[in-house]
């Protein structure tokens, strides 16, 4: 990627996308193309076209997805299959109409099937029944996959999509209802110790396991794969461990400082039971994960303590 070339990021508002844009700048990339929401919306597939038409850039990153949490996922469940199918065809189809070669799709682990062999293989993909609570984001994002490997196939085009694990960092949701797990402690272990309650409350059983990586390894990922030209198959991308969400919520205590008890809520779902991506691939590429938990869920607090406890009652 000549550092002068201009790179669209679709989704630059939110925790992915504003992680790429950043490690683009840090990178000297300087001709970053971003839209807010009110300024193009990427369900209508006509604005969509007519912008990729117009400005022509050489990347594309696709980081813009509706995105939540399991109770989010299981609620809004139209809302996540159709709206991430929108955006993937208008940008997929729309750059391939406008010329484009070079983009990164950006997915989910949890397009693999529910039951799965851990770590998780990206030849596991389509192998068995889904996950009940996500199956609509995952057909969405497989869906994305698809669309790649087929443009590729027919067109000729470079098109890569990547499918990291579980995230969080800088930029991240923290509405309880539906944000995901990590954030949601965050700012459950930040209230709790304010009021001096007794416990956190975490929903399930706490068995689940999962993998948690930083935003800014993902983008790492993301730039380092288009500057090497990388033009396979799709790739995991991951830190390659995982822990149970008792041990998270414990994490997460201990970096806040809250001196309470832990309380499960078997009322809500526990999702997948396990989701650890086997990422050799990417690391064989010469990318690995760098940040380590503790120091992330440090960051990623710090960031809360700025841009949302402020704004909490
Ligand atoms: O992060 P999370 O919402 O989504 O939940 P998934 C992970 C696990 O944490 C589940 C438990 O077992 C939850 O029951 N958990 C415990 C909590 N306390 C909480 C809490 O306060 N809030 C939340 N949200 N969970 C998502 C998919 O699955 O993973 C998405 O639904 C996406 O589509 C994302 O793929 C990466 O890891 O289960």
């Amino acid at each position: 990627m000549n550092k002068a070339a201009k790179i669209y990021v679709a989704g630059n508002r939110g925790m992915v996308g504003s992680a790429i844009v950043r490690f683009l700048r840090s990178g000297g990339y300087e001709n970053i193309l971003t839209r807010t929401h009110a300024e193009l919306d990427l369900l209508n597939q006509e604005a969509v076209h007519q912008f990729l038409q117009a400005e022509k850039p050489d990347y594309l990153f696709i980081a813009a997805a509706k995105v939540g949490g399991i109770q989010s996922n299981n609620t809004y469940r139209a809302d996540f299959i159709y709206q991430n199918l929108m955006i993937e065809c208008n940008l997929i189809h729309g750059a391939y109409a406008a010329g484009i070669h070079h983009l990164i799709s950006l997915g989910s682990s949890c397009i693999y099937p529910r039951d799965c062999p851990q770590p998780i293989k990206e030849e596991y993909l389509l192998s068995g029944p889904l996950e009940q609570t996500n199956e609509p984001y995952a057909i969405a994002k497989i869906a994305g996959i698809k669309l790649c490997e087929n443009y590729n196939r027919q067109y000729g085009t470079h098109y890569v999509s990547l499918m990291p694990t579980n995230l969080y960092g800088p930029g991240d949701t923290y509405d309880l209802n539906n944000s995901h797990v990590l954030p949601a402690l965050i700012r459950k272990a930040h209230e709790a110790k304010l009021r001096n309650e007794k416990a956190l409350v975490v929903w399930g059983s706490g068995r689940p396991r999962r993998e948690f990586m930083h935003v800014d390894d993902l983008a790492r990922a993301c730039v380092m794969l288009m500057e090497q030209g990388y033009n396979g198959p799709f790739l995991n991308i991951g830190t390659g461990t995982d822990l149970t969400i008792r041990e998270l919520a414990e994490e997460v205590i201990k970096v806040i400082g809250f001196q309470g008890d832990l309380q499960l809520d078997s009322s809500k779902p526990d999702g997948t039971p396990q989701k650890l991506l086997d990422v050799s691939k990417a690391n064989a590429l010469g990318w690995k994960a760098q940040i380590e938990l503790r120091t992330g869920i440090a960051n990623a607090y710090s960031w809360f303590l700025e841009h949302i406890a402020p704004g909490l009652k």
